[in-house]
């Protein structure tokens, strides 16, 4: 399990305090700190010209990130088991103090500015505190873990006390400059902590400078569910409070049962599926670090996942959360397949197990990484390993232990998925008859007469020679569908690869008919089906694919006279003022004799028909009148050879493939040369 140390630490520390062990300096003893650690990185003026860079704005949510940052402090000193006791105090005069029993932020004189106190230091600089250990001290991601000092430049005044060594001291600042120097109160016999006491600024948050009680409140409670091992005091001035409202004006929140007490809290009232709830856990997870969750299922609410990475929310889930899903859907599966359920338990995904699944995972971990807009996604990915190992583990052993319930939550999950799986059904086939009316593929250009009588649907092998051909096209009665590459050679495909192939899709969708048995030749959207492809080798096979899928999947159609192939030229010839396109060589040779008379004439060769102006595409290839189609039929008593001959040159056989591509005129031996 040495995988798992540089997560929560390694090996030597396993004896610590579980919670410790996310700060990777050695825990100092009131003593052994020394203040030469702290690393002194910016002051505070940026944070008050960008308040919004540091605690996302100056709204009112900013203005209780302030207290979030001050509270998060103490819940440290707690977590970190140097704390048992928190007060919150809301004052008549609008400060807010927040008071710990903690060590008390260290006073030692700094080294490198002797006249400062670390504490100073602490409070007057960006980002202070724990440089020292790779940055390590931050031990929340986004908004929150900012850092004191940053509620410091936000406050008009902030007044800090820290109680240690059987001393009082006492400093005060006011927009992030302190007022005067670190003085000592006097002694103290059996106190210890920091108390913090600040009022945000009115020049930063101007008329939102107001916290709200109730929400101060809220918060102040969280916090206490998300750790038993906390009690915390409210108090607030009643003056403050609105006379109508549910916050008490003092209240103890302290909940050994940590999440467990959080998840009844949350779900009040809602019926359960199981008659108890999920719960668990485990302080040293494979050895290092702790890990907590409640879960419950909802029998007629949506569910919920609320995450937290070291107490703070991580709104965006993460890898504990992902772990936590795993091992749900995991235990579960294990445990119908014991049961003898694991066939009708197959269709359970972890969607259909979570949609009502209330569940409250907490993670303590060091060193978290996050991500996100916000910072509010937990990127660890030891953790998803970790909470999955655990969880299952535990999950396991609540599924067996009461078979009762986890038959209501096996039958209960089992429903969910064939909900699901019934409710897209009935949406398959509303989307199918929907598409059959209105859906065209995006590639498609359609043209605007909506008969198929007289309408023309150009096939056009790429998306470069379908722009030309959609220049070149009469509007009214031409359509141009580019396909991309090769198409699907459906004499090999299997039906699944078929149905799924984009490019064949997109020709089933925009010739408006079904393959195969549910071919209605009614339901054709076009008169003539012109596959036009370059005039080479690949041109060759592109076309040859295409006239093995109609043959194939919609023989009506070749059948009753729709499919033709375009003869775009091979060669441009001019002399002087004329100009003549040829289909090739022989053709060619016969122009120059005909047309030309003596001098030089000049050849040009086309590549493909992304090399032609549109204009020469129409007047050569695509204009009523001007171009040549061939027609492609299937000759009656030769049917069972062309059955036969399509499997030999189109199917598995890649030798019989190759002798195709080379001879090139299978499928032009059967078509019919027209003049349209
Ligand atoms: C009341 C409102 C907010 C705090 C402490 C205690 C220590 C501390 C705070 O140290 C520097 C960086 C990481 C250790 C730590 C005291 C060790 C020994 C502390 C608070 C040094 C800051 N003695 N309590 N900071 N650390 N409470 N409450 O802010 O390595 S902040």
């Amino acid at each position: 399990m040495a995988a798992n140390d540089d997560l929560f630490g390694n090996a030597a520390r396993a004896k610590k305090a579980p919670a410790e062990a996310r700060k990777p300096a050695p825990p100092p003893g009131e003593e052994g700190y020394t203040a030469a650690s702290i690393e002194v990185l910016e002051g505070l003026e940026p944070v008050r010209r960008r308040p919004g860079m540091y605690i996302g704005g100056t709204d009112e949510t900013a203005l209780h990130h302030l207290f979030a940052e001050v509270l998060d402090n103490s819940m440290d000193e707690a977590v970190a088991g140097h704390a048992t006791r928190i007060e919150v105090f809301f004052e008549p005069d609008g400060f807010l103090s927040v008071t710990d029993n903690g060590r008390g932020i260290p006073v030692d004189p700094h080294p490198k500015f002797p006249k400062k106190s670390a504490l100073e230091v602490i409070m007057c600089t960006l980002h202070a505190g724990g440089k020292f250990d790779s940055g390590a001290y931050q031990t929340s991601g986004g908004l929150h873990g900012v850092g004191v000092s940053v509620v410091n430049a936000l406050s008009e005044r902030l007044e800090v006390e820290v109680a240690r060594a059987q001393t009082l001291y006492r400093q005060i600042f006011e927009r992030g400059h302190p007022v005067g120097k670190l003085e000592t109160v006097g002694r103290v016999a059996n106190r210890r902590g920091t108390k913090v006491r600040f009022r945000p600024d009115p020049q930063i948050f101007k008329d939102v400078c107001k916290f709200s009680p109730a929400r101060l409140f809220k918060m102040a409670r969280a916090k206490a569910y998300l750790f038993g091992g906390v009690e915390i005091r409210w108090k607030c001035a009643p003056e403050l409070l609105d006379p109508n409202g549910k916050t008490p004006a003092e209240a103890v929140f302290h909940f050994p049962g940590g999440l467990k007490d959080y998840l009844a809290a949350d779900i009040e009232g809602k019926t359960q599926v199981a008659d108890s709830f999920f719960v668990g856990r485990i302080d040293k997870a494979e050895r290092h670090g702790s890990l907590e969750w409640a879960v419950a299922w909802l029998a007629h609410d949506d569910g919920f996942v609320h995450s937290y990475c070291n107490t703070i929310p991580t709104p965006d889930g993460g890898t504990h959360e992902s772990g936590l899903r795993l091992a749900l859907l995991r235990a579960l599966k294990d445990h119908a397949e014991r049961i003898g359920q694991g066939k009708r338990a197959g269709a359970i995904t972890a969607d259909d197990l979570m949609a009502g699944c209330a569940a409250l995972i907490s993670v303590f971990i060091r060193e978290p990484e996050f991500q996100g807009q916000n910072k509010s996604r937990l990127m660890t990915v030891e953790a998803s390993r970790i909470v999955e190992n655990v969880v299952r583990d535990s999950f396991d052993h609540w599924l067996a232990a009461s078979p009762a319930q986890a038959k209501n939550l096996l039958d209960w999950a089992i429903e969910r998925a064939e909900d699901r799986l019934r409710r897209r059904a009935e949406k398959d086939v509303a989307r199918k008859s929907a598409t059959r009316k209105l859906r065209l593929p995006g590639k498609l250009a359609d043209c605007t007469n909506t008969a198929a009588e007289g309408s023309e649907l150009f096939i056009v092998e790429g998306d470069s020679a379908g722009g030309s051909a959609k220049q070149a096209r009469d509007r009214a009665s031409q359509a141009v569908l580019p396909l991309r590459g090769k198409i699907l050679n459906v004499a090999s495909a299997t039906r699944d690869k078929m149905a799924a192939n984009q490019q064949i899709g997109d020709l089933v969708q925009a010739l408006g008919v079904a393959t195969g048995a549910h071919y209605r030749a009614e339901e054709l959207r076009y008169d003539k089906i012109i596959i036009m492809t370059d005039a080479d080798v690949d041109g060759a096979h592109i076309a040859s694919l295409l006239i093995t899928f109609f043959y194939r999947q919609m023989p009506k159609l070749i059948e009753q006279g729709h499919l033709y192939l375009a003869v775009p030229p091979l060669y441009k010839l001019t002399q002087g003022a004329k100009t003549f396109y040829a289909r090739d060589e022989v053709h060619r040779d016969e122009i120059i004799k005909k047309e030309f008379g003596r001098g030089k004439v000049e050849i040009n060769r086309f590549k493909g028909l992304g090399e032609m102006m549109p204009q020469q595409l129409r007047d050569t290839t695509m204009a009523v009148g001007k171009r040549t189609l061939l027609k492609v039929g299937i000759v009656e008593e030769d049917r069972e050879e062309t059955a036969d001959s399509v499997e030999r040159l189109m199917g598995t056989k890649p030798e019989a493939r190759f002798a195709f591509l080379q001879e090139r005129a299978a499928f032009a031996a059967q078509a019919d040369l027209v003049d349209l």
